[in-house]
């Protein structure tokens, strides 16, 4: 126990995280895109990223025949698109994609142009993909919905919904959004982020706020892709069923390490203590559990009966997330010379504790 706490303040095997990443980067929730040549794919896929077409366009990577991968962020992915093509010809299998979907958390995106209703392409696609029973959620997007008047909309709408419902059946969310707006924004851009939080949680981390409360959150909001990044492995190293790997807290070592340089905070043991005093005595109990003293588990009654690989994994996914807010939160004052309070630091821990779960993929909330 005390000997993993060391390795825990100061990695100095530097531990090899390749293993962990390599796992992640293969399990990555995905977002399978479908549509029609022209229906708004790509320019879903800027719209929610944030970049341009030329960086997208540069950044996919062919997988199968019919379809290309968009790892993002790209240096320390989160997520991918799978952005399929060829579905203008009436043949496309989607099988050789399905496989490629692998069994990670998934969803499918189906984009149609609102005043296109000739979409036999898409739907038996979907008829093929809703017998593989693999994608339990999609979301349609009803692309270009501005070019029409208000009733034609509407009825253009309902028809190809009505389309896909008959295919696809009751568990159909849609969102009617435009990527064209005049003012260069996406219309109804909030509706569909909330929407595709729904079906893929991790989204709504990883797309930048626009507005922060505060100059230390906006901070954060740059770091928050790296500290999803190391979530994402940690739940990874829950889920990978073998031995010899990195433990979850040499993964969160790793991490603090890195954060605090970026902070320009020197990490060492005080800097440890302190940083995990303030966050109290059920912060340190949690980590006890996770510091593989396991006969614990037994005695936390709710914890201990449903813990599972699953179950583990959104914990770890979420104690990843909440120790690396906080440590932001807590080296950026650091930084500045000022004092953290332990009330602050242990709000801000069970929050974010609780978005990181959320955002895991293996909780519902
Ligand atoms: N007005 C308007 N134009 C759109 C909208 N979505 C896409 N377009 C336009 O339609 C064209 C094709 O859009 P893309 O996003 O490239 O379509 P895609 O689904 O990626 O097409 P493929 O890659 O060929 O399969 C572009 O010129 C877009 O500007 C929309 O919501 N409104
Ligand atoms: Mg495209």
């Amino acid at each position: 126990m005390f000997e993993q706490i060391k390795e825990f303040i100061n990695p100095s095997k530097n531990p090899d995280l390749t293993q962990a990443h390599e796992f992640q980067r293969q399990h990555l929730p995905t977002l399978w895109l479908l549509g029609k040549t022209g229906a708004g794919k790509s320019s879903f896929i800027q719209a929610v990223t944030g970049l341009s077409s030329v960086e997208v366009g540069n950044g996919f990577e062919p997988c199968t025949m019919t379809a290309q991968a968009y790892e993002f962020p790209q240096d320390k992915p989160v997520m991918r698109f799978l952005d399929t093509r060829g579905l203008g010809e009436a043949d496309y299998n989607p099988a050789q994609d399905l496989k490629e979907i692998g069994e990670s958390g998934n969803a499918i995106v189906v984009v149609m142009k609102a005043d296109e209703p000739e979409q036999s392409a898409v739907l038996k696609a979907l008829k093929q993909i809703k017998k593989n029973k693999q994608i339990k959620h999609l979301l349609l997007i009803h692309s270009a919905v501005l070019l029409s008047e208000v009733n034609e909309r509407a009825r253009q709408v309902a028809f190809n919904e009505n389309q896909v419902y008959e295919v696809w059946g009751k568990d159909l969310q849609s969102v009617s959004v435009d990527f064209e707006q005049d003012d260069g924004r996406v219309y109804n851009y909030d509706l569909l982020l909330s929407e595709l939080t729904n079906i893929l949680p991790v989204i709504n981390l990883l797309v930048e706020d626009k507005e922060h409360a505060t100059v230390e959150s906006e901070n954060f909001d740059k770091m928050q892709n790296e500290v999803l990044w190391y979530a994402g492995s940690a739940s990874a190293s829950d889920l990978i069923p073998g031995v010899g790997l990195v433990s979850v807290p040499a993964i969160q070592a790793k991490m603090l390490h890195g954060l605090a340089n970026q902070y320009g905070v020197e990490w060492n043991k005080r800097t440890f203590s302190e940083l995990i005093g303030t966050l109290g005595s059920g912060f340190a109990l949690q980590y006890s559990v996770k510091l593989g003293a396991r006969q614990l588990i037994k005695l936390i009654p709710v914890y201990g009966q449903t813990v599972g690989a699953v179950t583990a994994a959104a914990m770890s996914f979420g104690t990843t997330y909440g120790l690396g807010r906080t440590a932001c939160y807590y080296f950026y004052h650091k930084s500045k010379g000022e004092a953290v309070s332990d009330q602050a630091m242990q709000e801000l821990y069970k929050n974010s504790l609780k978005k990181g779960k959320a955002a895991s993929g293996y909780e519902k909330n």
